[in-house]
């Protein structure tokens, strides 16, 4: 068993985390509006840019979203940068206001109860050093990444694309944690919550769940740090689940209770949101409200352009370095091809190096660029299960899941 090392280890264990020291919600709530830039989403058919903002705890810039609960999202040009997302840039996003600003790591406990043998209470120290440590990327991609681009409109947080990030996820395994415990006999469903409340009594907390064979898989992680440092505290410090190929709903922050339930999990989290149309990439006709509907589970391939944005100016008549990122879903990338003509015909882009088929993937292409007028440029993926992205972007009522195959327009000519 490697130990984890001493520098991870020592931010971890300090009393506390002093990067949330400026975290008051005062201090986010007098920031001035004009003090900032604007950042255009490209949102249609509504108000698309959103302020550029610097002053949440642990963060560089980001784009604001929300303030309370905070609703932050990555721009795209940091996704050009590397196929890891850096944990200052990476995307925030929390149900309820009640986010603690200080998480104190010494009197931390992670309960495991329910349907066991025993309950049991673990420290941080108890998961730094009691159990085997395993480490993978993974992308954590909210399930309305993307909801700001539907069209026609859903109600919903109105995320650009930057609703998702990539990280190298340490920890240890869900299944070794809960085999401590002894999940008994007739387990169905094994309930996850952190240490943020409702602020309403009537209001429900946030929990979700997975079925006990997912959480006995032995990839389902438990992990204290992301990128090789401490999470921030806004990604869920000390301690978040990690469900990899499946969306973020899933991966709960500042985890402190895991219940093995003997029944399915019939609250509110699980029984009512998060459902999506029980239909290939969740997509129906737009306007349909009437369908079967399953809980939103597994990701599904996506890939975008992160050198060149819509409207960029670029040198007409000789070659153009296309490059991005691609994402598997529950499975690595295949291929990723690109089209200048609309769709007809397809080039294989030259994939990056494989990190891990849980994360991101760099592609890159040439393309020719006409010597004046415009050129759309499309990419798709194809994952490992030969599941490729939809032509068309998909619908359904929540504004989730969105797959569709993205077109960046670039204009060509002298300018460049
Ligand atoms: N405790 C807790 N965990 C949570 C949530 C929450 O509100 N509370 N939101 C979930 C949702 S919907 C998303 S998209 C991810 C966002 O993770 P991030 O803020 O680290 O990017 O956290 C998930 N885990
Ligand atoms: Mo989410």
């Amino acid at each position: 068993m490697e130990r984890i090392d001493s520098r991870l280890a020592a931010a971890l264990t300090r009393r506390r985390l002093l990067a949330s020291a400026g975290a008051s919600s005062a201090a986010i709530a007098t920031m001035p509006l004009w003090a900032q830039s604007l950042y255009d989403l490209g949102l249609p058919g509504k108000p698309s840019t959103r302020p550029l903002t610097t002053t949440f705890p642990t963060k560089g810039e980001m784009i604001l979203h929300r303030t309370r609960p905070p609703l932050l999202e990555t721009p795209m040009e940091v996704f050009n940068d590397g196929v890891f997302t850096p944990n200052d840039r990476f995307f925030v996003r929390w149900h309820w206001a009640s986010v603690p600003d200080s998480v104190d790591a010494a009197s931390f406990r992670l309960k495991i109860h329910g349907h066991v043998d025993k309950e049991i209470e673990l420290t941080l120290d108890n998961l730094l050093n009691d159990y085997e440590r395993i480490e993978y990327p993974a992308i954590n991609q909210c399930s309305g990444n993307s909801r700001g681009l539907f069209e026609p409109y859903v109600i919903g947080g109105e995320w650009g694309n930057g609703a998702m990030g990539n990280a190298m996820w340490t920890g240890v395994r869900l299944k070794d944690v809960l085999e401590k415990a002894g999940v008994k006999q007739g387990a169905v469903d094994v309930r996850f919550a952190g240490l943020d409340e409702a602020l309403m009594p009537d209001a429900p907390q946030f929990m979700k769940s997975l079925k006990a064979d997912h959480a006995m898989d032995g990839e389902v992680m438990i992990a204290f740090a992301m990128n090789g440092e401490q999470l921030p505290l806004l990604n869920g410090f000390p301690i978040r689940l990690i469900v990899p190929g499946w969306y973020s709903t899933y991966w709960v922050k500042m985890l402190a209770s895991i219940e093995v339930l003997d029944h399915e999990d019939d609250q509110f989290w699980m029984a009512k949101a998060y459902k999506i149309p029980d239909t290939p990439n969740a997509n129906v006709a737009p306007g349909t409200k009437d369908f079967p509907k399953v809980a939103i589970n597994k990701m599904v391939p996506r890939s975008f352009v992160t050198n060149l944005k819509n409207g960029d100016a670029v040198a007409g008549g000789k070659p153009l370095a296309v490059s991005g990122i691609a994402m598997g879903g529950d499975t690595g990338v295949a291929k990723v091809e690109i089209s200048t003509d609309g769709g007809k015909s397809w080039a294989e882009t030259t994939l990056g190096k494989d990190e891990g088929k849980y994360g991101f993937r760099r592609f890159d292409a040439s393309v020719d660029a006409p010597a004046t007028g415009s050129l759309a440029i499309m990419v798709r993926c194809t994952n490992s299960d030969n599941i490729a992205q939809p032509m068309d972007m998909v619908w359904n009522p929540g504004g989730y899941m969105q797959c569709g195959v993205e077109t960046v327009t670039v204009t060509t000519g002298e300018k460049a």
